[in-house]
């Protein structure tokens, strides 16, 4: 039976370009500093982000943590959206290992906190408050339509936390999807953050990894949060060589998955029992909410895992759909036939 799965583009295997550089991949002790692949990757990733430095680390949750536990001392106050995968998807890690303080704001359906309202909850010098240090954007955004937040927007951010003292970090795990959908670079969106992250192992295919990217002094720091975590991956070369095919062959493409999310939003449209916020959806991920009483995402999910249609139930009433690189034109065609077909039949 033909498989389409869309539950999320970490699912992707690498491709056999990066087979082949992990293959080939020249290695060393990483914790000494003296993996050369690690190290050009590290190079690359700061220069693509126009940062000073960057670290390698084994996913978007450790990217977010290091970063956390860097920024804020324990009782300090980080300030994030409360549909934020820091927030919503880290079990709480930096409360929890870091002892940092979350303060969420409400997620705008596009993504964004209102400017005024983070301004609001920054903190004055009070022996009764804990110090707000940071402020975490996430760029696309996963459960607020995949939406790729602007330019604009991430520098008024910038310039309003730094003018009150207050750090930013942007989780980018899909920050190249965000880029590619707005027609810009990366570091356009990064510009004042003061440590930007972003994932190797998702839309860009990569099979491990993510990469932190800051000033000097922040990684070092970083590096010292990874070594704590059980992070310092000795050679591991072998993957960051994959990263290096990620960033050079894998951001440009993404676009087809844009265009494919887009094509499967359409096709969905209309289907009985099932609205997709069609206009919204501007790059990989589509939300689709069930407005039939009879069935929840669980069971839709189960009904179509039977069919071959792979779908993640991201609410009692909602399922979502990530294009990735092995997804096809003809594969959202058909999912979307299998989908309509399997509501029809509800
Ligand atoms: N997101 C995963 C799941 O955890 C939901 C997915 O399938 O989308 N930041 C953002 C914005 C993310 O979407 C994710 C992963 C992470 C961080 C964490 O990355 P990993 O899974 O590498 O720890």
């Amino acid at each position: 039976m033909k498989v389409v799965d869309l539950r999320s583009d970490t699912i992707t295997r690498p491709t056999p370009s990066m087979r082949r550089a992990m293959a080939d991949a020249e290695v060393g002790d990483d914790v000494f500093g003296e993996d050369p692949t690690v190290n050009r990757l590290e190079e690359m990733a700061a220069e693509r982000l126009n940062k000073g430095a960057a670290l390698f680390v084994a996913s978007g949750t450790m990217a977010n943590l290091v970063s956390l536990l860097v920024h804020c001392g324990r009782g300090d106050e980080v300030i994030l959206g409360d549909r934020s995968h820091t927030f919503f998807y880290e079990q709480g890690g930096s409360a929890g290992l870091g002892g940092i303080h979350p303060r969420t704001l409400p997620n705008k359906p596009d993504g964004t906190l209102g400017l005024n309202a983070i301004e609001e909850a920054i903190r004055p010098d009070n022996i009764h408050f804990p110090r707000t240090r940071l402020i975490v954007l996430e760029n696309t955004h996963n459960r607020c339509s995949g939406n790729p937040l602007t330019p604009q927007y991430m520098k008024d951010v910038g310039e309003m936390a730094h003018r009150n003292g207050v750090k930013v970090h942007v989780d980018g795990a899909r920050i190249f999807n965000a880029a590619v959908s707005l027609g810009i670079d990366a570091s356009e969106l990064a510009s004042e953050a003061d440590s930007v992250s972003f994932c190797l192992s998702k839309g860009l295919a990569a099979p491990v990894g993510s990469v932190v990217c800051g000033s000097h002094d922040f990684i070092d720091e970083a590096r010292r949060a990874r070594k704590v975590l059980g992070g310092g991956m000795r050679q591991a070369g072998v993957l960051a060589a994959a990263g290096i095919v990620a960033l050079t062959e894998m951001v440009e493409r993404l676009a087809e998955d844009h265009d494919n999310a887009r094509r499967l939003a359409k096709d969905l449209t209309g289907a009985e029992g099932l609205s997709v916020d069609t206009e919204n959806v501007k790059t990989n991920i589509v939300y689709i909410n069930i407005d039939n009483n009879d069935i929840s995402s669980n069971d839709l999910a189960e009904r179509l895992s039977r069919e071959g249609v792979l779908l993640l139930p991201t609410g009692p009433k909602q399922m979502r759909a990530v294009t990735n690189y092995h997804i096809t034109a003809n594969d959202v065609e058909h999912a979307a036939v299998v989908i309509r077909n399997e509501m029809n039949n509800c």
